[in-house]
């Protein structure tokens, strides 16, 4: 898809280039209106980096905040919900970006009439426009034939958006589509006669070329200026460009071609002396004739026939028969690579490539409340990073729902420290397009049960980016939030399976407290990936010795912590229900059951090193246990444990997952209790487990 086309920010190893000296295009993406709130936030940058102190050296990224951010959109796609979000909060935060809303009066084949109020949509967006006592938009509409209009218009909104910081919209109409939404679609089969000769009427190639044709300007003097001399000029003209295109389409599909011809080549030669030596040649020289009369060019087509014919020689053993092995290996390797790279962090910068350092403690580190170590060492933070800032829904004023962020605004200024709208997708958007201009942000969704409102800015642009552009893109952003238990259908959810689905390519850390919570921050802010810190809403309730290294202490990414050895059974837990674990584990010490509990910490990366499978070595027992739905977070980890660490090999008895009810939970203290699993719950199926397999030590219970 030549739109999902976007420019290198990084250079190969990851690091920054000099955005500055290039033109900078951030792609679409084909979910149509995804690209919206990323906008708003390429936008946002140039307001932080014209208004904020301590970021002046930054000169790689801006040029004091002159950057204008330009998007685009179709005409139908106006009709999803982020579209208006972005429209809105751009309005509020006059934020320089220009959005062209093409329209050609068509959504694939649905007419306008289904799609906007009015067919209309810069009729619609009118009470959007700035007036004397109002910030808003500028708002133009121009006729997408009108070429010298165009010029006009776009040098206009342009100037504003640049000089001013105002968000403009330009509605550019009559456009048509030359051969209907896609080459795989006649546009014959749902437009009208009429339109079809009306769209063939305001052709652009047609238009385009009358234009060039016909246009002129004349100066002061008199003198007339023409694109073009006469249509003789313009026909060597459109025969170079043709030419042009096709060499370059010709050398493109052979920069593509060649290597998976050559390596067929290479291929065909091992395959023939592969036959040679076989017992059972007959079907490898079947197979060979087919691999050579096979037209398909595509990087598959090579391993396809490789791995059939290697099914032929499990019985064989010769020279031959190695280098196909090894052709299939590394071939395999190569490609896939390929295809499969960057997902995260390859750089220097990777989270997990990012040591972890203890908190210090002082003989006088006293207790204190959880949030303020947050506090605290947000603070630290934000003074080590002047281009670190953070907005979210009562972030700003009060310094968040839980206090985490208490007199930040007052200390840091309300452009780094600030309120938002309600508006969850677009929070995260302003986040991915500033950390794309080479800010820090932490964008903050008050509550992980609303994560679901940003699902789709997170899955398709956040977690997706450093991988869709081959790691020549990055948005380090931070995303905060806070969940798990409390009481009651929302707030206390903990869709972990779902986002841990959905945002492959982006940390997910559920920190047991609020030190270790502090320690991901610290970690994060070094490293390029982006990551979402899951803070514990119980753990606020908490206190926690205060250290004394606010800023530096970090907690290690893909990392287990093990908080209880033991040696009957092993369980593996995290967030809110670790302390759940913890006390079960404590009352089953008097019954002469011995628990090893480990902290999972960092969902995604998993443990890295293995370390729950070396407990289970141990223990050769294993529970899982979490607050999402069954067969949710607590599949992964058991998939993790059992299969990717092949803890399945040192199990004595059924490895078990422990997890909530499957409907959401129910209100106040027993809806928890009867909802999610509770410390005799915990302790009941642990006690279970060891009674089958010593009855007569641990008689049944229930
Ligand atoms: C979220 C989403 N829903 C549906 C589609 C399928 N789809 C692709 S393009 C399109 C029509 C878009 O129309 P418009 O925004 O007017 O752009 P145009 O192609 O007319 O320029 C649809 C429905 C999609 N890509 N993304
Ligand atoms: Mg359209």
């Amino acid at each position: 898809m030549n739109n999902h086309f976007a420019t290198h920010s990084l250079n190969e190893d990851g690091t920054w280039k000099d955005l500055m000296a290039q033109n900078n295009s951030s792609s679409d993406i084909s979910c149509v209106a995804g690209q919206m709130p990323r906008l708003l936030g390429l936008a946002q940058a140039s307001n932080i980096y014209r208004n904020v102190e301590g970021i002046e050296g930054f000169t790689k990224f801006s040029n004091k905040g002159n950057e204008v951010a330009w998007g685009t959109i179709g005409n139908a796609s106006t009709s999803e919900g982020i579209f208006w979000e972005t429209i809105n909060a751009a309005g509020v935060l006059q934020v320089p970006m220009v959005i062209s809303i093409w329209d050609d009066e068509y959504g694939i084949s649905v007419p306008a009439k289904y799609h906007t109020t009015k067919e209309n949509i810069s009729e619609i967006l009118k009470g959007f426009q700035r007036d004397e006592n109002n910030k808003g938009f500028e708002i133009f509409t121009v006729i997408g034939y009108d070429y010298t209009s165009l010029v006009e218009v776009y040098e206009k909104a342009g100037r504003i958006a640049r000089e001013e910081h105002v968000p403009v919209i330009i509605h550019v109409t009559d456009l048509m589509q030359p051969i209907g939404h896609s080459t795989s679609g006649s546009h014959e089969r749902y437009k009208s006669k009429d339109r079809l000769e009306y769209e063939k009427s305001i052709d652009c190639n047609t238009k385009m070329r009358e234009w060039i044709l016909n246009y002129q300007i004349e100066d002061e003097e008199g003198n007339i200026y023409r694109f073009v001399e006469d249509e003789s000029e313009l026909e060597i003209l459109e025969k170079e460009a043709k030419d042009e295109t096709k060499l370059a389409k010709r050398n493109a599909w052979n920069s593509f071609k060649n290597p998976i011809t050559k390596s067929g080549s290479e291929l065909l030669l091992i395959l023939k002396e592969v036959a040679k030596n076989s017992k059972n040649s007959v079907f490898i020289n079947n197979l060979i004739d087919q691999f050579s009369s096979d037209e398909e060019v595509q990087v598959k087509t090579n391993l396809v026939y490789a791995r059939k014919i290697l099914r032929y020689l499990t019985e064989e053993d010769f020279t031959a028969k190695t280098t196909l092995q090894n052709w299939i290996k590394n071939y395999k390797a190569f490609y896939q690579n390929r295809y499969s790279s960057h997902l995260y962090s390859q750089s220097a910068k990777a989270a997990i490539k990012i040591r972890g350092v203890n908190p210090i403690y002082d003989k006088d580190s006293s207790d204190v409340d959880a949030r303020t170590i947050l506090r605290d060492n947000f603070r630290e933070i934000f003074k080590r990073y002047p281009e670190s800032l953070i907005f979210g829904e009562d972030t700003g004023y009060i310094g968040d729902v839980n206090q985490g962020l208490e007199g930040m605004q007052n200390e840091f200024g309300e452009m780094r420290i600030s309120d938002t709208g309600i508006r969850e997708t677009t929070i995260v958007g302003q986040g991915i397009g500033m950390a794309m201009r080479g800010l820090r942000p932490i964008a903050e969704i008050q509550y992980i049960d609303y994560i679901l409102f940003a699902l789709q800015t997170l899955s398709d642009d956040l977690a997706s980016l450093h991988y869709r552009s081959a790691g020549r893109q990055k948005a380090p952003l931070i995303i905060r939030t806070r969940g798990h238990r409390l009481e009651g259908i929302w707030h206390s959810g903990s869709p972990m399976s779902g986002v841990n689905t959905f945002l492959r390519g982006v940390c997910i850390l559920v920190p047991r407290n609020m030190t270790k919570a502090a320690g991901f921050f610290n970690t994060m802010m070094e490293s390029d990936d982006p990551a979402l810190i899951i803070e514990n809403l119980n753990g606020y309730r908490i206190k926690e010795k205060q250290p004394t290294n606010f800023g530096e202490f970090k907690t290690p990414v893909g990392v287990v912590e093990t908080i209880m050895e033991g040696t009957d059974i092993t369980l593996v837990s995290y967030g809110s229900t670790l302390k759940l674990v913890e006390d079960a584990a404590i009352q089953l010490k008097q019954f002469n059951i011995s628990c090893e509990v480990i902290d999972i910490q960092s969902l995604m990366p998993f443990d890295l090193s293995n370390d729950i499978v070396k407990s289970v070595q141990k223990t050769n027992r294993l529970m899982v246990v979490d607050e999402d739905v069954p067969g949710g977070a607590s599949a992964f980890i058991m998939n993790e444990i059992l299969t990717t660490q092949n803890a399945y090999q040192y199990l004595d008895s059924k490895p078990v997952t422990l997890s909530s009810e499957e409907h959401r939970p129910a209100y106040g203290t027993d809806g928890d209790y009867f909802s999610n699993r509770s410390t005799e719950d915990i302790f009941e199926a642990i006690y279970q487990i060891m009674s089958e397999s010593d009855p007569n030590r641990f008689k049944p219970l229930l």
